[in-house]
């Protein structure tokens, strides 16, 4: 396979993709798949986000020649957004259906190189490090937001992602610590490989206690995270995703 670039016209134009199996899962027919990545999507009330990401990404990963599946996580009320307990979750999930690699993204970042591999690697990876609404800069070095890969041993070693990030930011800082914690470093590939675009929207507003929380990142480590999660979920097979509504 050669990397190729995808425009940002054609990530909005309908493009072909093979129907997935129920539940969002396809099965590469080249080869028998070695492993299978586990797409996981935090996800709330961003209809057609959504349904951009779901038609694109199956016309992107296919390119891949790899097998996945994807998770959508829904926040099913009306408390401030939990983007790391909602990853959480999916990650369960998918280790309950012996998913070994897990990805965790955004349902507004669309990957524009091919070359992105959506499969994990011996270290976990920050995979949109290049996205158009940052002029295809990075922001800071330890930012290990957005789309992210990692081995599902790795993300129990460190107790997957605090719970208790309310709103907008941190929690992903949070996470870098837990790795970085545990002699774990994130890597990337090049810039160019690592371009995205990103839907538009407002702006969320970033939550107050943030910083607070992150300056406990270590003391919660071992209390916060998998092993002090608790939710009721139901699980629906979708034709383009399995869909995880959580309370
Ligand atoms: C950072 C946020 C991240 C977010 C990136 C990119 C914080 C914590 C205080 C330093 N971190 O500033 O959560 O992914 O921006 O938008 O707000």
């Amino acid at each position: 396979m050669r990397n190729r670039e995808i425009s940002v016209g054609d990530v909005f134009r309908m493009q072909h993709f093979e129907k997935p199996n129920l539940g969002g899962e396809y099965i590469q027919k080249h080869c028998l798949p070695y492993k299978k990545s586990a797409i996981i999507v935090p996800y709330r009330n961003r209809k057609h986000h959504l349904h951009t990401f779901l038609n694109y990404m199956h016309y992107f990963l296919q390119q891949q020649h790899i097998s996945y599946r994807i998770f959508i996580v829904e926040q099913n009320d009306d408390y401030s957004f939990n983007r790391a307990k909602l990853l959480n979750v999916g990650a369960l999930e998918a280790v309950n259906q012996n998913y070994t690699c897990l990805i965790f993204s955004d349902v507004d970042l669309l990957p524009l190189n091919t070359g992105n591999i959506y499969a994990c690697s011996r270290l976990p990876r920050h995979m949109c490090s290049a996205i158009d609404i940052f002029r295809f800069n990075l922001p800071y070095e330890g930012l290990f937001g957005g789309v992210i890969s990692i081995r599902s041993d790795q993300f129990k070693l460190v107790n997957g992602m605090s719970n208790e990030y309310l709103g907008w930011g941190g929690e992903d800082d949070d996470f870098y610590r837990r790795l970085k914690h545990h002699n774990i470093t994130p890597y990337r590939f090049s810039p160019q490989v690592s371009k995205y675009t990103m839907l538009t929207h407002n702006k969320e507003k970033p939550s107050e206690d943030r910083f607070e929380k992150l300056e406990r990142a270590s003391d919660r480590q071992q209390i916060d995270g998998l092993t002090s999660l608790s939710y009721n979920h139901i699980v629906k097979l979708k034709s383009l995703y399995t869909h995880i509504l959580v309370k």
